[in-house]
């Protein structure tokens, strides 16, 4: 499901799941994550994530199929997406994505989550929770909130439209634009500087970096709040209607309630 392989320090994973578009389902994250967990013992200095050259959907997101239905936080502690952007977050090496296609929901914010981000300019970001009725998690608005200004979050997330590579590096979300035939090469080179430098520098940098940008106060009653509101959205009727009509390839009929 998901490949890897080690050169010159250099540990890359490749999401192969094009059948299911690579959506983040249990089983590819559980491989994702076993793969970063060897990495992590190895003598690996920085990791790439990507898919197969020429794919057309990079990740279709969260696997729909095992969002809870209804009545059930559907982006819990131990959902698979949370494990996984834990695991980037945490992981001891820089994880540079490196991405050929389009991003869907979850999928961006695992994408926002790495260190680096390097695109085509024909691939595409959509954060797509307001188009199946989803009230997505605490941390997860975190990583969109630190990836771009409020106003492009607001916008991704109001629109649930594709914003592509091209205004996504103008906005600051993503690092380089490359052409398709360079990618593999820029992004090597980049992996190349990067291992050559200093391992636990950078290692104590990027953990320092995560445990700054997450130092955000907010009150016991002000995270209950949030909660409480996120979970008047998965106990309603659209969240099961949006849920419902994913799978039954139809447009959802949203009600506001
Ligand atoms: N989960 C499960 N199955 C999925 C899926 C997903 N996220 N996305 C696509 N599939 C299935 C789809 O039902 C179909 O199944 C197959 O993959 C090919 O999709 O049994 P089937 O019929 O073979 P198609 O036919 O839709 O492919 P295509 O016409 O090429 O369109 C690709 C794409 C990506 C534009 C379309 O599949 C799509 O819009 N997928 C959903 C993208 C999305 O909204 N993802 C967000 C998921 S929710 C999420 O991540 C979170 C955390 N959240 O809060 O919302």
């Amino acid at each position: 499901m998901a490949l890897k392989s080690v050169r010159m320090a250099i540990g890359i994973i490749t999401l192969d799941n094009p059948k299911k578009l690579n959506a983040l389902s249990h089983a590819l994250v559980s491989s994702l994550i076993h793969a970063l967990n060897q990495f992590a013992e190895r003598d690996v200095r920085v990791v790439i994530l990507r898919a197969q050259p020429g794919v057309k959907v990079w990740s279709a997101g969260h696997d729909v199929g095992e969002l809870p239905e209804g009545r059930r936080d559907p982006l819990g502690w131990d959902d698979p997406l949370r494990n996984l952007v834990r695991s980037i977050e945490s992981h001891p090496t820089p994880v540079i994505a490196m991405i050929e296609g389009t991003v869907w929901g979850g999928a961006v914010e695992l994408v926002l989550a790495c260190d680096i981000i390097i695109a085509v300019p024909e691939s595409t970001f959509a954060v797509t929770p307001a188009r199946l009725g989803v009230p997505y998690n605490v941390s997860g608005m975190m990583t969109f909130m630190s990836a771009a200004s409020l106003r492009i979050v607001k916008e991704l997330a109001f629109t649930a439209a594709p914003v592509d590579a091209v205004r996504a590096e103008r906005v600051g979300m993503i690092n380089h634009v490359v052409a398709v035939d360079a990618l593999e090469a820029f992004t090597l080179a980049m992996a190349a500087t990067i291992a050559d430098n200093a391992p636990l520098s950078i290692r104590v940098m990027k953990e320092q970096l995560r445990v700054l940008a997450g130092a955000k106060p907010v009150s016991p009653r002000g995270f209950e709040k949030v909660q409480g509101l996120r979970r008047v959205v998965y106990d309603s009727y659209d969240y099961a209607e949006g849920i419902r009509a994913f799978k039954e390839k139809r447009r959802p009929a949203f009600l506001g309630r």
